[in-house]
């Protein structure tokens, strides 16, 4: 089976959008850089680290949910019709392959299509699933969600499966997140389906310290941050004149994270010039942390009814199966 490579962009407009928003994001009164730039390979590579870490436990509770809740998961999703299953940042879609395994063994019709931006990780797990599943039916699409997703939705009239794994929308404050499943909706046909990842609120030491890890590998992957920027953008951040802070808020549910400048410096990007104060923060990344209310209260708001949930053994995680 051939897996057609859809791109939505070159690389020269990717490094193109990259600059501007670095720039934009650093000339703001709150400093800020957007952590889905986070993944270039060092930080891939991290971010892999960061998951086996013991105090990483999202990646463990979404995992005990496709390994040994697979079948529950999939009833919610066979109707007797083939799909397409479409994985929104499916990077190296070490959760969804429990599922697909599982599919393709029931000999239920669909395509699994994962949406990234990294053509790189794409390639690593095509590769991969060939091995494992050589008839599994595929198609990679590489580039932004939306602009893939429509590209999918053209013309198509199969029954569309969404997932959005990982605690990803995570990544959003509430706001965000209530726009992005607004969009994903105004997408999606009645009956599609989307099945989305949440990271609970639970004892707050146990969140604080996943993301505020000893060893500092939390640090490192937001220091890449400016180390790419550096590598990409003619930049000259000296990494060693900033510093991770981490903080939780268990009210909000908001897990945030910032460097601190360690002194007044002056920063060049392209040719563009940035003062940071002693103390000044970038605002890096937030890793939203939810309640059942705040579940209820997205899905509804954003047009989705919730037909089903499936917790870890812990009940620290949920995939919430929603549907348009
Ligand atoms: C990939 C968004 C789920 O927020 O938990 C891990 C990224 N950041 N450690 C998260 C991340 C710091 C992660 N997500």
């Amino acid at each position: 089976m051939d897996s057609i490579l859809q791109r939505s962009i070159t690389n020269e407009k990717h490094q193109g959008i990259f600059l501007n928003d670095v720039i934009t994001g650093l000339s703001k009164p709150q400093k800020k850089l957007h952590s889905k730039y986070f993944y270039d390979e060092k930080g891939d590579k991290l971010f892999q680290k960061i998951m086996e870490m013991p105090e990483y436990y999202l990646t463990d509770c979404e995992m005990d949910i496709f390994k040994n809740k697979t079948s529950e998961l999939s009833e919610y999703m066979i109707d007797g019709n083939p799909f397409d299953l479409i994985e929104l940042g499916a990077g190296d879609a070490l959760k969804s392959t429990y599922l697909l395994k599982y599919l393709t063994a029931a000999k239920i019709n669909f395509t699994y299509m994962p949406i990234d931006i990294s053509g790189n990780i794409l390639s690593v797990l095509d590769r991969n699933l060939k091995k494992e599943l050589p008839d599994l039916d595929i198609k990679l699409l590489e580039g932004d969600y939306f602009k893939m997703l429509q590209h999918v939705m053209d013309g198509s009239d199969r029954r569309k499966i969404l997932l959005f794994l990982g605690g990803n929308i995570g990544n959003m404050d509430v706001t965000e997140a209530y726009r992005f499943c607004r969009e994903l909706y105004s997408k999606l046909k009645k009956g599609d389906l989307l099945i989305t990842g949440f990271d609970l609120k639970k004892n707050p030491h146990t969140i604080l310290n996943a993301y505020n890890d000893v060893r500092g590998l939390t640090a490192s992957f937001n220091l890449n941050l400016l180390a790419r920027i550096n590598r990409e953008l003619d930049a000259d951040f000296d990494i060693s004149k900033f510093q991770h802070y981490q903080n939780y808020d268990p009210i909000s549910g908001a897990c945030k994270s910032y460097l601190v400048s360690l002194v007044n410096q002056t920063v060049n990007v392209s040719e563009h010039q940035f003062l940071f104060n002693e103390h000044e923060l970038i605002d890096m990344e937030i890793s939203q942390k939810y309640e059942q209310k705040d579940i209820d209260a997205l899905a509804s708001k954003s047009g989705f009814k919730i037909i089903g949930q499936i917790a870890d053994s812990k009940n620290w995680f949920v995939d919430s199966v929603w549907q348009a």
